[in-house]
């Protein structure tokens, strides 16, 4: 695997998720793979999750794992060719990967939508780039328009919980105060498409996924009709989409917050996200802490993800 960046890159996706329930069983198995290998994670933005998980998979596969931030201590970064270099980034992204390439054999990258100009963040800009230039096989930790860690992580979850052949799983937008990229829920439908389940997306009106995310799943815009029967219920907020709304906050409906109640209109499902999440805004305390909550074991799952990914790039190397 050169590239991992969306659900395709996986090939058949239950061989993948077989596979990482393979390695979960035993994490340690291919510790020989990654000797004398180094990962480099980059970071354009924050991170918990990705940061501990990615890294603690790079070191199950006994590779040497570095990490830069690259808004804590290097150089401001120029992005545009053709710009005259005199303000205050002193470094081109064009020098820079190609440079961070050289001192690595796997990359990953987090650069989120900036929500500056739509284009620029669906035509993933900065991680394409760093396909192009890095010389390095490049996975997305959380890019423009997609989290294909997340996404496989979440399917990884819903595999080990599901109780039926076919589950119900909804997911649903909820009210958050900040404008949040659509690179998760852009993921997690992505995958739920390709994934035998019958999937679900709620949302106000305005908040419309691009449609080559959503493809043929169902839109319900009632949230109560549509959690009816659920047996998994994924929360996330996003910002607006559709032109001229994009990158905006459209709604702060805090009937759309999952609360005990909403949670007693489905078919007792387990309720996910994929973390950091707002209490009291995407969540009710009483719901993210009841046992139908699988939010921490979804987080876990993400280092098994990240291994599965990290070792077919390994074996391709
Ligand atoms: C990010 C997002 O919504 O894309 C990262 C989630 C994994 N969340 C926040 O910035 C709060
Ligand atoms: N879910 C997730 O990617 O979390 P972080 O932003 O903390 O990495």
């Amino acid at each position: 695997m050169r590239t991992y960046t969306n659900v395709k890159d996986l090939g058949d996706l239950n061989t993948a998720v077989q596979e990482a329930l393979e390695i979960k069983k035993n994490r340690y198995s291919y510790k020989g793979l990654g000797e004398n290998k180094t990962l480099l994670m980059v970071f354009f933005n924050s991170s918990l999750r990705t940061r501990l998980s990615t890294q603690k998979a790079g070191m199950n596969l006994g590779m040497n794992t570095m990490v830069l931030d690259i808004n804590q201590g290097a150089w401001k970064l120029e992005t545009e060719r053709g710009v005259i270099m005199d303000g205050d980034k002193s470094e081109h992204i064009l020098e820079a990967i190609p440079v961070m390439g050289s001192y690595c054999d796997i990359i990953g990258v987090r650069a989120f939508a900036q929500f500056e100009n739509k284009e620029d963040d669906y035509k993933e800009k900065i991680l394409n780039q760093f396909i192009k230039y890095s010389g390095k096989p490049v996975f997305s930790m959380e890019a423009a328009t997609g989290h294909p860690l997340q996404a496989f992580a979440d399917l990884i979850t819903i595999e080990e919980y599901k109780k039926t052949e076919r589950p119900k799983v909804v997911m649903t937008w909820a009210p958050h105060p900040k404008a949040l990229p659509q690179a998760v829920p852009n993921s997690f439908a992505d995958f739920m498409n390709e994934a035998d389940v019958d999937f679900v997306i709620t949302h106000p009106e305005g908040y419309d996924l691009d449609p080559k995310f959503v493809r043929g799943a169902k839109v319900e815009y009632n949230q109560d009709k549509a959690l009816a029967g659920a047996d998994f219920v994924y929360a996330k907020n996003w910002a607006a989409y559709a032109d001229p709304n994009y990158g905006k906050i459209l709604s702060k409906d805090m009937s759309w917050t999952v609360t005990t109640q909403k949670m007693a209109l489905t078919n007792n499902a387990y309720f996910m996200h994929c973390l950091p999440v707002r209490r009291n805004m995407i969540v009710s305390d009483d719901v993210i802490e009841s046992p139908q909550s699988i939010v921490i074991p979804e987080a876990a799952n993400r280092e098994i993800s990240a291994q599965t990914i990290i070792k077919r790039m390994l074996e391709s190397l």
